[in-house]
C-alpha cells in the first residue's frame, strides 16, 4: 500500500536514496539497482532478472555508492548517495560489456534483445563482436531453440530453471569465454529434463535461447492482450501477442497475481490448436447419418424446435445440459439461466461432477463454503506442506514449482500419494497408501495428533463441533491398524503426523487422489479434520485446506450455479428463500426439484427419459467413465447437441455440432483455485463462423422466443452480482481496475476475501464441523482375475481429453498414452519397456504401451487418458462417490498382458 509518508522522511519501511542528485524512495531491502531504476537512470544488468536472486557476476551494472565502486544489483540501497552517469563509470560499464561481447559473432548485436539494446545504448558497434561462431545449434525441441554462439554464460536461464521452475534441467559447461548453457543430461534439449515452462527463453538477454515463433532479431510487433490462461485452475495471467490475425507468442505477465512471470508448457506454448486445420468453423447437422455444414439459423432452429417439442410432449425434465468448466463464468451463468428460466428444469451440471464435487460438498459441510480456505500466498509461507493425492509438478506446474521452492527454503514437506510423483523426491516423508484408503490414512494422522497432544484444544472448544464422536472413532485407527489398511508403515505415519502436528503454520494442498473415489467426500472431510484439530483454519495459524482445482473455470462453473441442486452462489434449488432471490431478478417461478447429475443424465437417456442432451465443451465419450455406456446413452437420446472447438469423440456422435470460440477469443471471467475472479479478454477473433458460447446461448433463447437479458458478459456478471451476496462486489469494471478479486466479495467498495472464516465459519452454527466417517473400502478390490490396481491421472504435456494439446507441438513431447508398470510386475508378466499391452477391467478393455519404471508401486499401474485411441475410460466404472457421484477414476482392478498374444 502507498504511504503518504509526510515531508519529514520516507514512508514506513521505505528508504530515501539520492541517485545523481535525484532523491527517490525505495522499499526497505531494495538494492542500489532498484534505486537507480526508480530514478529513471539506466545501467545494463546482464545477469539480473527481478524474478531471481541477484548474482552480481557480470559487472555491467557498476556504479559508485558512498564513493565506492559497487555492482548495483547485489548492493543494498543505503543512505549513501549513488553516482551513475559519471564518465569513468560509464566507461567501466562499457568495458565490461565489450569484454562480454568480444567472443560473440557480430549477429549477437543485431535485433531487439537486451544485449543488442545495451550495446546500442553504450555505442558499442558490431565490430566489437569478433567471434567466429559456428557451434552447432540445438533445434531438437519444439519450443526451445539453443544457439550456443550467442550465450554469454550469465546463468539467468540456469537460475530460472532451478529457482523459479524447480526443474534443474540446465547447466553451464565449457571453460572461460566458451562457457555456455546446455541441458544437464548432455545430449539433445528435447531429451533433457526440460518441462518447457519457457522461463529460460524469457530471461535470456542475448537470443542464445529463443522460441521458434520469435527468433532473435525479430521485433516484438503486434497487439498484446492481457488475459487469464484457459487450461488449468491455477489462473496464470498471460500476455497474448497477435500479429496478422495469429498468435505469435504468449508470455507470462510479470505482475500476474498468481504466476508472477512464470508459466507452463500449456499456457505458454500450447496455442497452436487455435488455428488447427480441423478447427470447427461452421455448424453441422446430421442428415442421412452424416454431419453436414449448415447455416447458424438452421442449426439453432433445429435445436430450438427439438427442445420445444420435448417440453411440450413430455415436460421440461426431458431436456438436460452439461455446461462447460472450460467456458467463462458469464457463459455458465447464461446456460443455467437458460435451463431454469427458458426450459424450466434444473437439469444442468458441469465437469466438477467428475473432479472436485466432493471438495465442494466436503468443504461446505466442514467449513461452510465450497472453496479452498486460504490464499496461495499463505500456503507458500507455511512451514509444513501436506500435499495429498495431487501431482502439481505435472498438473499445476506453476503452483507446483512454488510448493517445491517453499520446501527447498525449509518448509517440511509430507507427500501422500501411492506414486513417486515429482514432489515426493523432495519430501521429508512420502506416504504411499494403497489407492482408495485415504480415509483410514487421515484418521491415522488425526489419531497421532490427538494422542500426542498436538491438537489445539482452545480452538476445538471454542470454534468446532464433533470432537467427542471423532475421538471415539479415532480410537479404532492407531498407526498399526492403519498400516494394515493402507500399507503405510506405522513409523512413517507417526513421523508425518508430527511434522504436520508440530508445525506453527501448516497447510494442506490436495487433488483428485482425494476426491475421485467411492468415498471422496469422506476423504475431503477426514482431511479437513486435520486442519481443524490443529486450529490451522480460520485463525491465521496455518493455511487451512486448498484443493488444486482442475479446469480453468471449474470453480466458476459451479459458483455460477451450473449445478442441478444449486443456484448461482450455491443457494439450494429446494430452498424457497434462495429461489425467491433468483425469481425476483429473473421474473419467473423456478423449478424446485433438483435436476439430474451427469451420470443420471446418461442413465435417463439410456432409459428413454431424455429427449435433448446439450453438451457444451466436455468430451464425455472420452473422459467420462465407462465410455461404452456413455456412447450408448448418446445413441439412445433423440437429439444430442455438442458445442465444441473440434469434432471430438462426443461431437462426432452428436446430431448437431455448434462451433465455439476458445478462451483467447472470448470476453468474460474465470475463477481460479484460490477463489480469484480474473478477467478473460479476446486477443483474436474466432475462426470462420465460430461463436462464443455466450452468443450461442443467446441465439438459442431467441429462437425459443425468450430474452435472457444481459446482452454482454459484463452485464451477465453484474446480474449475477445482484443475485448473490458472495459476488455482490464483482464487476468487469472493478476487475479491470484491480486485476483479481477473491470471493466472497460482499461489496464494490470492500476488498475480496483472501483467507476465510477469521470471525466465524460459514456453517449454520458458525463452527467448523469435525466429521466422524469410518473408513470404507473402495468399490472394487483386485482378485486373481484382475490382480493389479489401475490409477488414472495426468501427464505434464497434455490436457484432459487432449483435444487441444494433441493439436499442438506438445504432441512431440508426449506422443501417446503409456501404462506405467513396476519392474517386478513387468518381470512377472514378461513385459519389456515399450511393449504394446492389452488392459482389461471388469468394464472394458484398452490398449496402451508399457513403460517400465518404479514411479508406481508393485501391484499398481498408472496411465493418463489424453488419447482417444487408447480407450482408457472404457476401463473405469460409472460407480462414484456416494455423496456426489464423482467417479472412482483412481481405483480400477485390471489385468495386463502383452498385446497380440
Ligand atoms: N498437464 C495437465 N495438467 C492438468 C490437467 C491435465 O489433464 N494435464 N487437468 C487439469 C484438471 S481437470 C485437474 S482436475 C487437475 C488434476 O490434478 P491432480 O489432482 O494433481 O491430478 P491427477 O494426476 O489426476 O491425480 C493426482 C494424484 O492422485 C494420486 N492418487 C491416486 N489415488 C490415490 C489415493 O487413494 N490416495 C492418495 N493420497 N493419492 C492418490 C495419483 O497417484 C496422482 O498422482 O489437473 C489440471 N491440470
Ligand atoms: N480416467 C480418468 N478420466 C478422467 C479423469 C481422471 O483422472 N481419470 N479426470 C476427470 C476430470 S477431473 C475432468 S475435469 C474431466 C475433463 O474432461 P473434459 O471436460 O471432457 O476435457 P477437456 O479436454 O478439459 O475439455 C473438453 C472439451 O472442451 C472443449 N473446449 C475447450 N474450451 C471450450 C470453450 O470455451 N467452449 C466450448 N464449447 N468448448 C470448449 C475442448 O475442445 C474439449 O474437447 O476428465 C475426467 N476424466
Ligand atoms: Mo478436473
Amino acid at each position: 500500500m502507498m504511504d503518504g509518508g509526510g515531508p519529514a522522511g520516507p514512508g514506513e519501511g521505505r528508504r530515501r536514496v539520492t541517485v545523481d542528485g535525484v532523491a527517490v524512495e525505495v522499499a526497505a531491502g531494495a538494492t542500489v539497482l532498484d534505486a537507480v531504476r526508480a530514478a529513471g537512470a539506466d545501467v545494463p544488468a546482464l545477469c539480473h532478472d527481478d524474478r531471481l536472486a541477484a548474482a552480481g557476476s557480470c559487472r555491467t551494472c557498476l556504479v559508485r555508492a558512498g564513493g565506492r565502486l559497487v555492482a548495483a544489483c547485489v548492493t543494498p540501497a543505503g543512505d549513501a548517495p549513488v553516482e551513475v552517469a559519471a564518465a569513468d563509470l560509464r566507461q567501466l560499464r562499457r568495458d565490461a560489456v565489450v569484454t562480454i561481447v568480444t567472443p560473440l559473432p557480430p549477429r549477437a548485436l543485431s535485433g531487439d534483445r537486451e544485449l543488442a539494446r545495451t550495446c546500442r545504448s553504450l555505442d558499442i558497434g558490431p565490430a566489437a563482436a569478433r567471434g567466429a561462431g559456428g557451434a552447432p545449434r540445438d533445434d531438437s525441441h519444439p519450443y526451445v531453440r539453443l544457439d550456443p554462439d550467442l550465450c554469454i554464460a550469465c546463468g539467468r536461464c540456469v537460475r530460472m530453471c532451478a529457482d523459479v521452475q524447480g526443474t534443474f534441467a540446465l547447466t553451464l559447461t565449457g571453460r572461460g569465454a566458451r562457457t555456455v548453457v546446455a541441458p544437464g543430461t548432455g545430449g539433445a534439449w528435447v531429451d533433457s529434463d526440460c518441462v518447457a515452462c519457457g522461463g529460460c527463453v524469457d530471461t535470456c538477454p542475448t537470443g542464445a535461447l529463443w522460441e521458434p515463433g520469435a527468433p532473435p532479431g525479430s521485433a516484438a510487433a503486434g497487439t498484446v492482450t492481457r488475459t487469464t490462461c484457459g487450461y488449468c485452475g491455477v489462473g496464470c495471467t498471460l500476455q497474448v501477442r497477435v500479429t496478422g490475425g495469429e498468435v505469435a507468442a504468449v508470455l507470462p505477465a510479470r505482475d500476474g497475481p498468481v504466476n508472477s512471470g512464470h508459466a507452463c508448457v500449456k499456457g505458454r506454448f500450447a496455442y497452436g490448436f487455435l488455428r488447427a486445420p480441423d478447427r470447427l468453423t461452421r455448424p453441422l447437422l446430421r442428415r442421412g447419418g452424416r454431419l453436414e455444414p449448415v447455416g447458424w439459423d438452421e442449426a439453432i432452429g433445429h435445436v430450438a424446435r427439438a427442445m420445444r417439442e420435448a417440453v411440450a410432449a413430455a415436460g421440461p425434465d426431458t431436456v438436460a445440459a452439461i455446461s462447460s468448466a472450460r467456458a467463462t463464468n458469464e457463459e455458465n451463468y447464461l446456460v443455467q439461466k437458460f435451463m431454469r428460466v427458458v426450459i424450466g428444469t434444473n437439469n444442468v451440471d458441469n465437469c466438477s461432477r467428475l473432479c472436485h464435487s466432493p471438495s465442494a460438498a466436503g468443504l461446505t459441510a466442514s467449513f461452510g463454503l465450497a472453496g479452498g480456505t486460504d490464499a496461495f500466498e499463505d500456503v507458500e509461507r507455511a512451514d509444513c506442506l501436506l500435499v495429498v493425492g495431487a501431482n502439481p509438478a505435472e498438473a499445476h506446474p506453476v503452483a507446483g514449482a512454488r510448493l517445491l521452492a517453499a520446501a527447498l527454503r525449509g518448509a517440511r514437506l509430507v507427500v501422500a500419494d501411492p506414486r513417486a510423483v515429482g514432489l515426493a523426491r523432495y519430501a521429508d516423508v512420502h506416504l504411499r497408501p494403497r489407492p482408495g484408503t485415504n480415509v483410514a490414512l487421515f484418521h491415522g494422522l488425526a489419531h497421532v495428533i490427538l494422542a500426542e497432544g498436538l491438537a489445539d484444544e482452545d480452538f476445538l472448544r471454542d470454534r468446532t463441533t464433533g470432537l467427542a464422536e471423532l475421538r471415539e472413532l479415532l480410537a479404532g485407527y492407531p498407526p498399526r491398524a492403519v498400516q494394515e489398511i493402507t500399507g503405510v508403515p506405522a513409523a512413517d505415519l507417526v513421523a508425518a503426523a508430527r511434522h504436520y502436528g508440530r508445525a506453527r503454520r501448516p497447510a494442506i494442498v490436495y487433488g483428485l487422489g482425494v476426491t475421485e473415489h467411492l468415498h471422496g467426500t469422506d476423504g475431503v472431510r477426514a482431511l479437513a479434520n486435520l486442519a481443524i484439530l490443529r486450529g490451522a483454519v480460520g485463525t491465521g495459524r496455518g493455511a487451512g485446506v486448498t484443493a488444486l482445482r482442475g479446469q480453468n473455470n471449474v470453480q466458476g462453473a459451479s459458483d455460477m450455479g451450473a449445478l442441478p441442486d444449486a443456484l448461482p452462489g450455491y443457494g439450494k434449488v429446494t430452498d424457497p428463500a434462495a429461489r425467491g432471490r433468483a425469481e425476483r431478478v429473473w421474473g419467473v417461478p423456478l423449478p424446485d426439484r433438483p435436476g439430474l447429475r451427469i451420470p443420471d443424465m446418461f442413465a435417463a437417456a439410456r432409459g428413454g427419459r431424455l429427449r435433448v442432451l446439450w453438451i457444451i465443451g466436455e468430451d464425455v465419450c472420452q473422459t467420462d467413465p465407462e465410455t461404452g455406456r456413455v456412447v450408448a446413452a448418446l445413441a439412445a437420446c433423440p437429439l444430442v447437441v455438442c458445442q465444441e472447438l473440434f469434432l471430438s469423440e462426443t461431437a462426432r456422435r452428436a446430431d448437431v455440432v455448434l462451433p465455439a470460440a476458445a478462451w483467447p477469443e472470448k470476453d468474460g471471467t474465470f475463477v481460479n483455485f484460490d477463489r480469484r475472479v480474473q478477467r478473460v479478454r479476446p486477443a483474436l477473433p474466432a475462426p470462420g463462423e465460430a461463436r462464443a458460447d455466450f452468443a450461442i446461448v443467446h441465439a438459442l433463447a431467441a429462437a425459443l422466443g425468450a430474452d435472457l437479458g444481459c446482452r454482454t458478459p459484463a452485464e451477465a456478471l453484474a446480474e449475477c452480482a445482484r443475485l448473490t451476496p458472495l459476488f455482490a462486489g464483482l464487476s468487469h469494471e472493478r476487475l479491470d481496475r484491480e486485476g483479481a478479486v477473491r470471493w466472497p466479495a460482499p461489496a464494490a467498495d470492500r476488498p475480496g476475501t483472501a483467507s476465510l472464516y477469521r470471525e466465524r465459519f460459514a456453517t449454520p452454527d458458525g463452527r467448523a464441523h469435525l466429521a466422524a466417517a469410518p473408513y470404507l473400502p473402495p468399490g472394487e478390490e483386485p482378485d486373481a482375475d484382475y490382480p493389479l490396481i489401475l490409477i488414472t491421472g495426468r501427464r505434464w504435456a497434455h490436457y484432459n481429453s487432449g483435444t487441444m494439446t494433441r493439436r499442438t507441438p506438445n504432441l512431440r513431447l508426449d506422443p501417446r498414452d503409456q501404462l506405467d508398470v513396476h519392474p517386478d510386475d513387468a518381470a512377472r508378466l514378461g513385459l519389456r519397456d515399450g511393449d504394446e499391452v492389452a488392459v482389461e477391467s471388469r468394464h472394458g478393455r484398452a490398449r496402451l504401451r508399457a513403460a517400465v519404471g518404479d514411479q508406481v508401486a508393485p501391484g499398481q499401474v498408472f496411465c493418463a487418458f489424453h488419447f482417444p485411441g487408447s480407450g482408457v475410460n472404457r476401463l473405469t466404472a460409472t460407480r462414484g462417490d456416494t455423496a456426489t457421484s464423482c467417479p472412482e477414476y483412481k481405483v480400477t482392478p485390471v489385468r495386463v498382458r502383452r498385446a497380440g498374444r
